[in-house]
């Protein structure tokens, strides 16, 4: 006898969660590319006031677009729990803008770990510093030195953290950090860009929410700049996130939503081939003469391999390795033919990029040092090419 389903698996929810045929009956839902909806009679408003409906207005406050968007990413960040929402931004950027704005006020303290993609860390060390949210750092959030910190700083609110980080690709332990933060009254954002949720789900560890830069796996396909936050919190998704979304406004477009939302329907396949390729490729690198160090979670060699492997259900495609110098990475950089020199990752294609010169440009040379990014070191994201032909490119790109 067949068993009923309780929950449905992820591959399952990333193609039905959040789907709403259209009243026209059309598979695939259209897109509502209208700023404003209409309203029968002054009825349908009333009731839309008091809370009796949950009826469009204007496309700056809800877009039956943007609603399928967040109900999809909420199922597969919530992982079958009860409870979890999402809200959808216009990037990344502003998803992790608002989950800090509705965590820290003026006088609040943020603690994060070291090494942070370039926005978010001058997000934190030098936007939000101006409007009296302070901010230290704890190098890889380890838990004797966390737990002083937070001692240190009893303003404390939130914990800010990225694992697998960009672009060095160390990994922090999640559970660890929400039970010593939680302790001492602060809340845990997890930036789960680099994972997904199929391959790490922060909110079933502890962590309080998710912010995810959708430009990337999410999507899948490097169409769209997006971003998101999901929390099990529904009083901070309630009175804060949505409250900020709608009233700083950085909302996606409804075409930008759609294209995001038939990109999620393939992440859980997607992401099964980027996690062989990304082993396939890092096992090369880690083997060539010419690369000083690789960091893959998926690697022994990884300092932190083990952590990664209970964390997380695959290493993902993201490779950070050291050709020693600028020059020799500028070299290879430019010998390139099959994969981009290009910022972004998650894509289909494979993306290369200097970190040092690009995404991590924004961050002040001693702080970069401080956080392992040297001018020899290089960030790939793997693609799904076959990976025969990622390696042989690489390959020709060291060479002599
Ligand atoms: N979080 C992480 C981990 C990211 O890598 C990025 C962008 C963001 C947030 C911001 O998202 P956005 O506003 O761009 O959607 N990372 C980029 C990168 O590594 N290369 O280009 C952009």
């Amino acid at each position: 006898m067949m068993r009923k389903q309780t929950r449905r698996e992820m591959a399952t929810e990333a193609i039905h969660a959040g789907e709403a045929h259209d009243i026209s009956g059309a598979h695939i839902a259209p897109i509502y590319q209208t700023s404003t909806f209409t309203f029968p009679d002054m009825a349908a408003v009333e009731a839309r006031a008091a809370g009796e409906s949950d009826s469009y207005m204007y496309s700056r406050g809800g877009n039956p677009g943007r609603t399928a968007l967040a109900a999809k990413l909420a199922a597969l960040e919530g992982g079958g729990t009860e409870g979890i929402s999402a809200e959808i931004f216009a990037s990344g950027m502003a998803a992790i803008t608002a989950a800090l704005m509705g965590t820290a006020k003026t006088g609040d303290h943020i603690i994060t770990q070291q090494v942070l993609y370039g926005s978010a860390d001058h997000l934190i060390s030098d936007v939000l510093t101006g409007f009296g949210v302070s901010n230290s750092r704890v190098a890889g959030l380890e838990p004797e030195v966390l737990r002083n910190e937070l001692k240190q700083h009893p303003e404390t609110t939130a914990v800010y953290l990225e694992t697998p980080a960009n672009p060095t690709m160390s990994v922090i332990d999640i559970a660890a950090t929400a039970e010593i933060a939680h302790r001492a009254g602060a809340k845990v954002i997890v930036d789960n860009t680099f994972a997904t949720p199929v391959l790490q789900r922060p909110l079933g560890m502890g962590a309080d929410v998710v912010v995810h830069s959708t430009t990337k796996f999410i999507n899948g396909h490097g169409t769209v700049i997006g971003g998101a936050v999901v929390s099990s919190d529904e009083v901070l998704m309630a009175d804060e996130i949505a409250s900020l979304i709608r009233f700083t406004g950085g909302v996606p477009s409804p075409f930008d939503c759609w294209l995001t939302n038939v990109g999620l329907k393939t992440l859980p396949l997607r992401m099964r081939q980027h996690c062989a390729n990304g082993m396939d490729v890092a096992g090369f690198l880690e083997e060539h003469p010419a690369v000083a160090a690789t960091a893959y979670p998926g690697l022994k060699s990884h300092p932190q391999h083990e952590l990664a492997g209970r964390q997380m259900d695959g290493f993902g495609a993201l490779i950070a390795f050291d050709l020693g110098s600028y020059e020799a990475a500028a070299r290879f950089l430019e010998r390139l033919e099959l994969c981009s020199l290009a910022v972004s990752l998650g894509n289909v294609d494979t993306l290369i990029e200097h970190p040092a010169s690009m995404t991590h440009a924004v961050v002040p040379p001693e702080e970069r040092a401080a956080s392992g990014i040297t001018d020899g070191l290089i960030r790939i994201s793997v693609g799904l090419e076959d990976a025969a032909d990622i390696i042989s490119d690489l390959d020709q790109a060291l060479g002599t």
